[in-house]
């Protein structure tokens, strides 16, 4: 009986084989091909087809198979002991380091890489060093200066070795940052007054923010002022700050008088015994002279409600622009006398260089540099920490 449904199931399969083969033989002949192809044809568009089910089938059950292997990686439902331990948290040098990993292998490791497996310091090698200077935004006058010592120490015999051209740099850059390294002493007035000014988003607000939270967590009373009544929902943002670092913000309606808001935040830092007013401002071209006359404004309110005050006009300058931040830098200067630079992102740039620059052509000290949106990570300028995070390995 078995044997009977056996050959039944096969005629059928055979019969329905038969009719497949016709139906795409006749596909085959209304596509033009010759009659003796067509049985051929046929079967091989059926050969084609079964391999491709077969190879569709293989990679659905591949698929099927790994899937649950991603999903234990991903998200492991009780957290094992590795996953469960914190990574270590990383040194403030460390992780100053790591934040100025690009500018290191934009600067000193292309210097390294030249100087590897050299065995005497030629005009080639100084040449070739100059152009990585240069590259590294460290500015036209400091790379001249540095080529210079380099030169003179070749010319008296004193420059011999890579590793002694290598201490050559280390030395003189950090020399030149030194200069203009002075860090903010807020403890001169009270309240001592900063005015932050820069051009649209080079981070103003944030490092407004990051420098209350710190001055606030050394126990100093600060006040915020929002004076950036020009874009939408600035004031907002400085008010975010406020509530993260604990800080009153006094702020005015989107549109109004920034040198209303300078007034009443003035008032309000004398009112409380405030320490610390920090007043943000809009972001502003250093090319518009209209606006930049609206910072001459609130400087003269201000200095009318607190006598001295602003007692620091800190520049924020932005270190992916590399050297454009240098043409904002003295046209701001022109207008507000700048006492500061603040220098934010240098994290992810491979510009850092320009604080090189910044502090050898601009009479202006660099009192901070900011490392990350986050509300730690602004650092007082420290060129001895600056210049081995770039050099030690
Ligand atoms: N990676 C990095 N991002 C930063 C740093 N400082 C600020 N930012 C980011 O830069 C962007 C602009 O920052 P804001 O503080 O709004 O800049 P602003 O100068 O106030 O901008 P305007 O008020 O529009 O002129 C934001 O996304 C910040 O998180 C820094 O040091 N590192
Ligand atoms: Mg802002």
């Amino acid at each position: 009986m078995k044997d009977l449904d056996y050959m039944a199931w096969i005629e059928s399969f055979m019969t329905w084989f038969n009719s497949l083969v016709f139906e795409l033989s006749r596909m085959l002949a209304s596509a033009g091909v010759p009659e003796k192809y067509q049985t051929l044809g046929a079967l091989g568009l059926l050969y084609l087809g079964v391999v491709l089910v077969v190879v569709i089938f293989i990679f659905g059950l591949l698929a099927v198979l790994r899937k649950p292997k991603e999903k234990k990686v991903v998200a492991p439902k009780e957290p094992t002991e590795e996953a469960a331990a914190e990574p270590e948290p990383l040194s403030l040098s460390a992780r100053f380091k790591r934040s100025l990993a690009k500018t290191q292998s934009s600067l000193v490791g292309r210097i390294d890489s030249l100087l590897r497996g050299r065995s005497n310091i030629d005009e080639d090698l100084i040449e070739e060093l100059e152009e990585i200077l240069i590259t590294a935004d460290l500015g036209m006058q400091t790379t001249q200066r540095l080529i210079g010592t380099l030169k003179a120490g070749q010319a008296k015999g004193t420059l011999e070795t890579p590793d002694q051209v290598r201490q050559l740099l280390m030395e003189e850059l950090e020399k030149i940052l030194q200069i203009e390294s002075k860090p903010l002493d807020v403890s001169i007035a009270a309240p001592f007054v900063i005015m932050v000014v820069g051009v649209n988003g080079v981070g103003k607000t944030t490092t407004v923010g990051k420098l209350a939270n710190q001055l606030a967590r050394d126990g100093k009373k600060v006040i915020l002022g929002a004076g950036d009544t020009f874009r939408a929902a600035a004031a907002e943002q400085l008010e975010i700050w406020g509530e993260r670092a604990g800080v009153e913000v006094i702020r005015h309606a989107e549109g109004a008088d920034p040198g209303a808001v300078a007034f009443d935040a003035a008032r309000a830092a004398v009112a409380r015994k405030a320490d610390v007013l920090i007043l943000d401002t809009a972001g502003r071209l250093h090319t518009k002279v209209n606006l930049m006359e609206e910072l001459k404004k609130i400087r003269r309110v201000i200095d009318r409600e607190i006598p001295g005050a602003p007692h620091e006009s800190m520049l924020v300058l932005d270190a992916t622009t590399g050297q454009n931040a240098l043409t904002q830098a003295k046209l701001f200067n022109e207008v507000v006398q700048l006492d500061g630079i603040a220098l934010t992102k240098l994290d992810g740039t491979a510009k850092g260089g320009i604080v090189v620059a910044i502090a050898a052509e601009l009479d202006v000290p660099v009192r901070f540099v900011g490392i990350g949106e986050g509300i730690d990570d602004l650092r007082p300028f420290d060129p001895a920490m600056f210049i081995s995070a770039l050099f030690e390995s």
